[in-house]
């Protein structure tokens, strides 16, 4: 596999990017090499510059629900591109999204678009912050929101890739009002909202966290936090920019039957386009400007063709809930296969799954927090990515990421997935 023109691309984009990246991840720094380039993708697959072919196991971080170039999303933006890009004005399509996004999800009354998860998050935070009128905030270890300043403690995603500890930046004010615990340990949840009665304004979690790899809230982990929150008039944040209509239409606050009393999103009610959008009760949403104090604002958010590309593929997700059905059944399809691989390997591993998202990390012991995933070997996972991409499969670099399925995948891909996996694993040293 020649990847040539994918080497000159990221030597010529060092002298003009950061990095040569526009998102830390992607530079293949944890796991060494040179990115690849992608030039173009249709349904499972991924194409980089130099032509060739990988099965995508990211769908873009989770947008690509259906594959890419899904055509209903690609004619929509077609179509609304011929009137404008941009108006900084309402539209229809705006309330459209809003009343069909209102339709799916439990608990959202109203909702408002923007243009990221991490503006979501951060806007999510700000107006828990004014509505109770406190300034901290509680998040878990490895879970990331976003790379606004109150989320850079203790996060997962790129900041636990790199191991960076502090950011610099972010100054020692913000970073106060952060409280951490581990994630699923209530007792630590307890012991910080007790020593701050009436200082927190909101726990923010990623109810099946997909940013220290794929893992799983504990049997009453949520529901505790709920019952915290109940009882110290928290407002319960879901930080839904991976598992919102990804892991059901109506979310993990469907799929786990929890009520959170805000909710964020993010880049899959774009279709992949640059959206995000925060949302709740009317009571707390209502503090949001122009009907509140709360101020949020964006020239760019409802636009016009980010709405449309989200409002397709949305209404297909509700239309058609049998997708769930089948991402559900490749995914643990594809998990009984790599755990078979994984045997057959015979050393340390473990593989968490919920849905579509699935991991892999190379440790015995079962991955139920940030701790336990730093435990994973690193050595391994790198030479593990390295030899599945010579293969064709595209994985997250980093084993601080989520796999993410799409609904294009066929079985067949999933077989090329699984026997590329057994090779791999036997060259691992
Ligand atoms: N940190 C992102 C996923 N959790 C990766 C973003 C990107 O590189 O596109």
């Amino acid at each position: 596999m020649t990847t040539t023109k994918s080497k000159l691309l990221f030597e010529r984009a060092q002298k003009s990017i950061p990095g040569g990246v526009n998102s830390p991840v992607r530079a293949f720094r944890s796991v060494g090499g040179t990115p690849l380039f992608i030039q173009k993708a249709k349904g499972s697959y991924l194409y980089d510059s130099d032509g060739n072919r990988y099965i995508d196991c990211i769908a873009s971080w989770g947008p690509m629900i259906l594959g890419h170039a899904y055509e209903p999303v690609v004619k929509a933006i077609q179509e609304y591109a011929e009137y404008s890009n941009s108006y900084g004005a309402p539209t229809e399509i705006e309330v459209e999204m809003a009343e069909l996004i209102i339709s799916m999800v439990p608990n959202v009354e109203l909702i408002r678009m923007v243009n990221s998860g991490t503006e979501a998050c951060m806007s999510a935070v700000r107006l828990a912050r004014g509505f109770t009128r406190r300034n901290k905030i509680l998040k878990f270890e490895g879970n990331y929101h976003g790379h606004a300043d109150s989320f850079l403690v203790k996060a997962g995603s790129g900041v636990a890739t790199f191991n960076i500890q502090t950011v610099p930046g972010v100054t020692a004010g913000v970073a106060n009002d952060t409280l951490t615990a581990p994630y699923n340990d209530l007792n630590a949840v307890e012991r910080l909202t007790g020593n701050h009665k009436g200082e927190i304004a909101a726990i923010i979690v990623e109810p099946v966290a997909g940013n220290m790899g794929c893992v799983l809230p504990k049997t009453g982990f949520l529901e505790g936090l709920r019952k915290i929150c109940d009882q110290e008039n928290i407002i319960f944040i879901f930080d839904e920019v991976m598992t919102g209509f990804r892991l059901a239409p109506g979310g993990a606050q469907e799929k786990l039957r929890i009520n959170a009393d805000l909710v964020t999103y993010g880049k899959i009610i774009g279709a992949g386009l640059p959206v995000g959008a925060f949302g709740g009760k009317k009571e707390i949403m209502q503090h949001i400007a122009p009907l509140g104090n709360v101020y949020q604002a964006g020239t760019l958010s409802g636009n016009p063709i980010a709405m449309i590309a989200g409002y397709t593929l949305l209404k297909e997700l509700k239309a058609n809930t049998r997708i769930y059905e089948e991402l559900d059944q490749k995914t643990l399809y594809l998990k009984k296969g790599l755990e078979q691989a994984c045997a057959a390997w015979g050393k340390p591993h473990s593989i968490n799954q919920a849905g579509s998202m699935i991991s892999i990390h190379f440790t015995g012991q079962p991955v139920t927090d940030f701790a336990s995933a730093s435990q994973g070997n690193n050595d391994r996972f790198k030479q593990f990515f390295h030899a599945m991409l010579r293969r064709g499969i595209y994985l997250p670099p980093s084993a601080f990421e989520s796999w993410f399925l799409n609904n294009a995948m066929v079985r067949e891909d999933l077989d090329i997935i699984i026997h590329s996996a057994k090779q791999s694993l036997a060259e691992l040293s």
